[in-house]
């Protein structure tokens, strides 16, 4: 099939759902101007691995370059704005459940891209780096309260302060992927946008959904180790499939 027919079906199979789940991935945020984590990096960060440093022992060995690397994250992040991927995903979900079909969004981006384009029903299974938490307490402490004038980042009693984000090595927080995975089982049809497909738990959700009888999509410009368990590939770059799809499906009778 080529991708306008496949476009065509999914649109159907969307449109006739009941429950549909999406996730995505940094792919989505790529054509917001976002670095990916497994395409090369450039300038200051390019002699780093981002999968190294997004491990829990990265921060113990060394809190200060991994607080500075989340900190040109997030300045990077402030330059960006949702592109029409992000729109086109607030859009179904305002669409479908509108039609009153059940509609989730689950994310590894912490980037906050897709409530910036106006998506509700979000799921962060990676956390946020919109807010930090105290090493010592818990705390949480949105952005604009943290203080970044030395590295790595502390709190006003001294304790050493971190972006709120899942690292290699910790869990998923435990009620948001217990969310994610029921909205994975039993929804109709489930998107994996964007996503390289080798990070668990969210690399199995493709295969968990196709294991439970939902239509399967990929939408990415190269396959992936999910692609076996997609029924529908669709090799384009989310800012461009998403409202491509959006556009069949509102054209379309729920
Ligand atoms: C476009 C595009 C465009 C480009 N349009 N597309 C089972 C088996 C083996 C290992 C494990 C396992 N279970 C757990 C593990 C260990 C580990 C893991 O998965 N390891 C693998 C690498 C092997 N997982 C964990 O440790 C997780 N914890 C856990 O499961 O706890 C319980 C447990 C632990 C240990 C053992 C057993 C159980 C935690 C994972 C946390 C991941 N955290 C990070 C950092 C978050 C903070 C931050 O963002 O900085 O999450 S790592 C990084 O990878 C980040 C991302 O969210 C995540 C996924 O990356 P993503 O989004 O797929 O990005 P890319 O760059 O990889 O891909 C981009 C894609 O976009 C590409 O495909 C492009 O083609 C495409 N693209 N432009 C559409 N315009």
């Amino acid at each position: 099939m080529s991708d306008p027919e496949t476009v065509e079906v999914v649109a159907e199979r969307v449109a006739r759902a009941s429950r549909v789940a999406v996730l995505t991935g940094a792919g989505v945020s790529a054509e917001s101007g976002m670095a990916t984590f497994r395409e090369p990096q450039h300038g200051l960060w390019s002699k780093y691995d981002p999968m190294e440093l997004a491990h829990i022992d990265a921060f113990r060995r060394d809190p200060e370059l991994v607080s500075r690397w989340y900190h040109w994250r997030f300045s990077q992040a402030a330059e960006c704005a949702p592109n029409p991927g992000h729109r086109a995903l607030a859009d179904l979900e305002r669409v479908l459940t509108g039609r009153g079909c059940d509609f989730v969004l689950a994310t590894q981006n912490i980037d906050g891209l897709h409530q910036q384009a106006g998506s509700e029903r979000v799921l962060e299974l990676h956390g946020t780096f919109l807010t930090w938490r105290c090493t010592e307490t818990a705390e949480r402490v949105p952005l604009d309260r943290v203080d970044f004038s030395s590295f790595p980042v502390r709190s006003a009693s001294g304790s050493l302060m971190r972006p709120d984000v899942v690292w290699f090595g910790e869990q998923l927080p435990a009620d948001v992927l217990r969310r994610a995975e029921e909205a994975v089982r039993s929804c109709d049809v489930f998107m994996t946008v964007g996503t390289s497909g080798v990070v668990w738990p969210a690399a199995g959700f493709c295969e968990l959904a196709a294991s439970a009888g939902a239509a399967t999509v990929e939408i990415n410009p190269e396959e992936t180790p999910v692609s076996g368990a997609a029924q529908f590939a669709i090799r384009g770059t989310s800012a461009r499939v998403l409202p491509m799809l959006l556009e069949r499906i509102v054209s379309m009778d729920s």
